[in-house]
């Protein structure tokens, strides 16, 4: 007779979640970095470049540093080294409409044979992300089968939800990854709109004159989940802005003790993008 055989399924993400490495390492997570490049010197966040580091190296610079995704030859090693341990990985990436970094995946996962490779697409970034490859890898420990896992990730994709806003909005327009009809973006760079992820890409969700305006409309908007008293993760991302996120954090949560919440940050290769100053608030319900 045979027994009962549990599948190992790897997790796989990219650096753009964000993720601690002691966090990582306790999940069990497996990170393959994008990188930022300063003319042609170029750095694997997370790994040659802390956030700290590079906001103060962009501080310094006339031009603005470029990203890249990773080389597909990166994920066909991990996944090829995966596969001595594990029957199944799947990989959890920033929104495809955002960075290729989704595709060199999915052509990493059908290169390698011998094992299983399934890729996700999180059609967001950063911590919010990181909550998919979280809950993943709690899964992928106790067993779980690939398509509960991603069925789960189906399931949270209905109730995530991310607003952020920049200090200035020429960074994401320079690096093109704003979205939405130009004529609305010039009347944008004026005022501080709340932006946020619809159909994988970025598009201005809506004007707001101030920064603190733009912050209590968002803190609106997770009001009307919160207030609902189910149970529900959070996160304040920050670029380079610390106490801000703390103080956030501590009014939060004592306003609802129904939430769990956590401060992540906007590091180098999405700093690149939203600049520094960067704020952004994440949810989903668990
Ligand atoms: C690449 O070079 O492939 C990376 C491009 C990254 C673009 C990042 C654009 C900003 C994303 C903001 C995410 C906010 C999530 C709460």
């Amino acid at each position: 007779k045979e027994g009962i055989k549990l599948m190992k399924t790897a997790i796989v993400t990219d650096s753009t979640a964000y993720i601690p490495e002691q966090i990582r390492e306790k999940y069990d997570i497996h990170m393959i970095p994008l990188s930022v490049n300063f003319g042609n010197e170029s750095y694997q966040e997370e790994i040659e470049i802390t956030s700290e580091q590079f906001f103060e190296k962009m501080r310094g610079q006339q031009q603005l540093p470029t990203t890249s995704q990773p080389p597909v030859g990166k994920f066909v090693e991990l996944f090829e080294t995966l596969s001595n341990e594990y029957d199944a990985v799947i990989s959890i990436h920033l929104s495809s409409g955002i960075s290729g970094t989704y595709n060199g995946a999915a052509t990493a996962g059908d290169m390698v044979e011998n094992i299983d490779v399934y890729t996700y697409d999180s059609e967001i970034s950063c911590m919010v992300q990181g909550f998919y490859a979280l809950e993943a890898a709690e899964m992928a420990h106790k067993g779980a089968n690939p398509k509960d896992i991603l069925a789960r990730m189906d399931e949270m994709k209905k109730t995530i939800k991310a607003y952020f806003m920049v200090d200035d909005l020429s960074n994401l327009q320079k690096g093109g990854r704003l979205s939405g009809a130009q004529a609305l973006i010039g009347s944008l760079l004026q005022v501080k709109p709340i932006l946020h992820f619809e159909d994988k890409v970025i598009v201005p969700f809506e004007k707001v004159r101030t920064r603190k305006k733009a912050l209590n409309r968002v803190f609106e908007l997770l009001d009307e989940v919160a207030s609902q008293n189910e149970p529900m993760r959070v996160v304040l991302i920050h670029a380079n802005r610390s106490e801000e996120a703390e103080k956030m954090q501590q009014e939060l949560s004592t306003k609802y003790p129904n939430i769990e919440c956590m401060i992540s940050y906007f590091g180098p290769v999405i700093g690149t993008h939203l600049g520094e100053g960067a704020i952004g608030v994440g949810w989903y319900k668990k």
